[in-house]
């Protein structure tokens, strides 16, 4: 049995025209209980998105909860579309309550599913079997496919002890990496997700990549990484999305950031990362803005919400010294016209040339976001590196 030394991520996921989320959270919290990186799809998933988020997230195994009958099919379709995309290793487990029969589950294991957990078992014995089940080392593997090779690098990035960033030293295709911070609940992901929508129309044959900060439990080391969950757009084989624990780093990035990072610029494939932090505090850098070695980013994005908390609270926000472009987001909120005009004043007397954008990111087609958006494509071809 192989020793779990590393934390365990699994993706969990309820199928297409399933709306029974309330099971699979409570596994959600109990895995991370368990110390398990749990990477959350939500609910009503294709058997595709489930795959493809896998893969890019290079997860020990996919957990599906199904309450709406179709399991038999879609256990197996999830199966296949992993064995098309180059994930056939990943094992493919779950449950459903009194919906799953013991004759389902015999016909569901000769199609390849791994194991399906029944009612009434206790969640303390599922997360021990889980933990057993799946618990392996990942290693370099020649024969992977794009995505999964990609995944497999940033994986091996994340478990290294290395602290050191990995510079390639590529200089190939320009890729533009943008990073985007701000409180937690502001928008970050939202923006994204728009931004994300944006970026597929612009560039027809282009792709893009997400790196997706979120803190790691500081009592267990588990996670919930829940950005996927929002990121409706990021369906779409042309994004490469992958989520990180912070691991008890403590800067807003995970410690293998700056690695994720140059394992996609050096493939040569992206004109676009962003990458979003954790939720971040007063006296941030997550992307070493103000540090003397170089920065992780191209250009950086502060998203806030308007409520702050007042004029003093805005002096002490390190990053509004260093983003290039500010967004206040939620401007569909009364507080928004005080907010601009307090923040206006605050990056005016920076005297930088820093952008300040109103958005509205949960409305689509919100003409802030367009602005912030055109703003960033102008200024990407020329900073990129
Ligand atoms: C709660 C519930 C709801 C809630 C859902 C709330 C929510 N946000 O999840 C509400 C009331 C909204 C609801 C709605 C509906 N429901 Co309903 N619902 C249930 C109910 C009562 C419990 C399911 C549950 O959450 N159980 C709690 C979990 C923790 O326990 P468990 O199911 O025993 O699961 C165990 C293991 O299987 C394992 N497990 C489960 N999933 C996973 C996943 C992983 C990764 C792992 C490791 C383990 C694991 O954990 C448990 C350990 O003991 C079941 C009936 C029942 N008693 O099962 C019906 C049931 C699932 N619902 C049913 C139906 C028909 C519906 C509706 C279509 C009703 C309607 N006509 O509108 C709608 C559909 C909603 C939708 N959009 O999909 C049917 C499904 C019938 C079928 N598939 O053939 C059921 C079986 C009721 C019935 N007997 O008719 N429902
Ligand atoms: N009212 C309003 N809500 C928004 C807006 N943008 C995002 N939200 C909501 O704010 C919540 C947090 O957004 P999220 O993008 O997850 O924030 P993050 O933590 O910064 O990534 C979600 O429920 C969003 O739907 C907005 O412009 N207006
Ligand atoms: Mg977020």
């Amino acid at each position: 049995m192989p020793i779990l030394r590393k934390p365990l991520r699994i993706l969990t996921a309820v199928p297409i025209c399933d709306g029974h989320d309330s099971a699979v959270t409570t596994i959600n919290v109990e895995l991370a209980r368990h110390g398990i990186e749990v990477i959350y799809l939500g609910y009503h998933c294709s058997a595709t998105t489930i795959a493809r988020s896998a893969i890019q997230e290079d997860v020990h195994a996919v957990g599906i909860s199904s309450y709406n009958g179709g399991h038999i099919v879609f256990f197996d379709e999830v199966i296949k579309q992993l064995k098309a995309r180059g994930g056939a290793g990943i094992p493919v487990f779950g449950g459903g309550g009194g919906t799953i029969t013991r004759a389902d589950e015999r016909l569901m294991k000769r199609r390849g599913v791994d194991r399906i957990f029944f009612a009434g078992t206790p969640l303390n014995a599922m997360m021990e079997e889980i933990k057993q089940l799946y618990a392996r080392l990942p290693k370099p593997d020649g024969k992977l496919t794009v995505d999964s090779a990609l995944a497999r690098k940033i994986t091996l990035a994340e478990i290294s002890a290395s602290k050191k960033r990995q510079n390639s030293g590529f200089r190939g295709a320009k890729t533009f990496v943008m990073g985007v911070a701000g409180p937690g609940g502001a928008g970050k992901s939202t923006i994204i997700d728009e931004f994300t929508s944006r970026f597929l129309k612009l560039r027809p044959d282009g792709r893009m990549a997400i790196l997706a900060n979120d803190p790691s439990h500081p009592d267990t080391g588990g996670a919930i990484l829940g950005d996927r969950v929002s990121a409706i757009y990021a369906q779409d084989d042309r994004v490469f999305f992958r989520s990180l624990a912070t691991r008890g780093h403590l800067t807003g990035l995970s410690r293998a950031a700056p690695a994720a990072i140059e394992v996609l610029r050096a493939s040569g494939q992206f004109n676009l990362i962003l990458v979003e932090s954790v939720g971040i505090g007063q006296e941030s850098d997550p992307f070493r803005i103000f540090s003397r070695g170089r920065q992780l980013v191209d250009s950086s994005l502060l998203v806030l919400a308007p409520h702050y908390g007042g004029r003093i609270q805005l002096q002490k926000i390190g990053m509004l010294n260093g983003a290039d472009f500010v967004a206040i987001n939620k401007c569909d909120h009364p507080m928004a016209l005080t907010a601009r005009t307090e923040i206006g004043a605050r990056i005016e007397s920076n005297d930088r040339g820093q952008r300040l954008f109103g958005t509205v990111a949960a409305r689509h087609f919100d003409t802030g976001v367009d602005r912030l958006f055109a703003a960033i494509s102008a200024l990407s071809p020329r900073k990129a590196r």
